[in-house]
């Protein structure tokens, strides 16, 4: 089946006329489709779930459909009292009536609407976009603050549990590959995960004792997935809603913060561009707290550094970790690139460790 002849399935208004590859993501493969009629235009965005990544991808579309009946459900009763018209995508059924298909090749298709008239940026702008941002996340987490994690499938088990991840770090470090890999990247990363070891379970020890709990989380809240509008410039929607499941709030404002808070972005290639914007964390908290205030325990609030430094350190042994074992999970445009995108989050996780007190009073603001 052709990529026109899957998108045509898809019960959108009107006859397919362009399907090209659109974002960046490095897990999935995202297309958008754009169908015509006489008289008007219909767009939507068609996505192949990375199968190697996610073993249920029905469990998504299940998630899914919770989230947005739930969320769409609030936002049309708060409406009247926002100034704003919030988004968040959704499901697009097949002709069929299904919600999703697989192609001959067992490639797992589904569509979503697209958030029009509004943008995702690949690096921060400004202050006012980072408090934008901050508003979005927020809002999406007030939307679920009532929805049980527990009715919601874990589609990918382990996601975000920094002790899991070291563990395959230290797999693939030991395989004779991954050494030679390792050994041929020099002495400083291996160094910094091994200081750092120890600090890796912070936030699954914190729920462990009780201090924090799980809720519904976005899963990957990184600046490129947060919509703007072009229209008036407020924040709109967040998108990307594969790893929406239950976990931990943190590990979504750890996330949105090593993204948006590092203005040379995730593929720098000039490290010493790399750095922790503290301003920009600021703003981005006070969007946040803005619509989260409200949910979040003293206990919550005691984490909100760690998760910081905690998902920067995290990402980098992800990318080094995939890097080691032969790029089997991110996309990568050449052999080094995972090994560039885990120097960048090393960097960002050190500038984030120097500046700890400056943070922690940005956050307790
Ligand atoms: C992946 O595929 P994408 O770009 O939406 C990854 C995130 C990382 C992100 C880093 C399922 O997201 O956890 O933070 O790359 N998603 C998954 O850019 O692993
Ligand atoms: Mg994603």
């Amino acid at each position: 089946m052709s990529l026109r002849e899957i998108a045509a399935r898809f019960d959108v208004p009107g006859r397919l006329v362009h399907v090209a590859p659109t974002g960046r993501g490095n897990v999935n493969d995202t297309y958008l489709a754009v169908f015509r009629t006489p008289f008007s235009e219909s767009r939507a965005i068609l996505q192949r779930i990375n199968g190697r990544v996610f073993p249920r991808p029905a469990w998504i579309m299940e998630n899914l459909r919770a989230l947005t009946s739930h969320a769409h459900r609030r936002l049309e009763r708060e409406a009247s009292r926002e100034d704003r018209v919030w988004q968040l995508p959704r499901l697009i059924p097949c002709k069929s009536g299904r919600d999703w298909l697989v192609d001959a090749r067992g490639g797992f298709w589904r569509a979503l609407t697209l958030i029009a008239s509004a943008t995702s940026y690949e690096r921060v702008k400004d202050a006012a976009h980072a408090f934008e941002a901050g508003t979005v996340v927020g809002q999406f987490h007030r939307l679920v603050a009532d929805l049980s994690p527990a009715r919601m499938r874990d589609t990918l088990p382990g996601f975000h549990q920094t002790p899991e991840y070291l563990a395959r770090y230290d797999g693939a470090r030991r395989a004779r590959a991954g050494a030679r890999r390792l050994r041929a990247a020099g002495p400083r990363l291996p160094a910094f995960v091994e200081a750092r070891r120890e600090f890796a379970a912070v936030l699954e020890r914190a729920r462990e004792r009780g201090e924090l709990s799980l809720r519904l989380i976005h899963g990957d809240p990184k600046v490129s997935n947060i919509m703007i509008d072009d229209l008036t410039g407020k924040g709109t929607a967040i998108v990307d809603l594969d790893t929406v499941k239950p976990g931990l709030t943190h590990y979504d404002f750890g996330d949105a913060l090593r993204s948006l808070c590092n203005p040379a972005g995730e593929e720098a290639r000039d490290l010493s561009a790399v750095r922790f914007d503290v301003g920009l964390c600021a703003a981005f908290t006070k969007g946040f707290m803005s619509r989260a205030r409200s949910f979040l325990t003293p206990s919550d609030r005691r984490y909100l550094y760690d998760s910081i430094r905690l998902i920067a350190f995290e990402l980098g042994l992800r990318f080094l970790e995939d890097y080691l074992a032969g790029n089997r999970y991110f996309k990568v445009q050449d052999d080094l690139q995972n090994l560039r995108r885990a120097r960048v989050q090393f960097k960002l996780c050190e500038s984030i460790e120097r500046q700890e007190q400056a943070i922690r009073r940005v956050l307790a603001a």
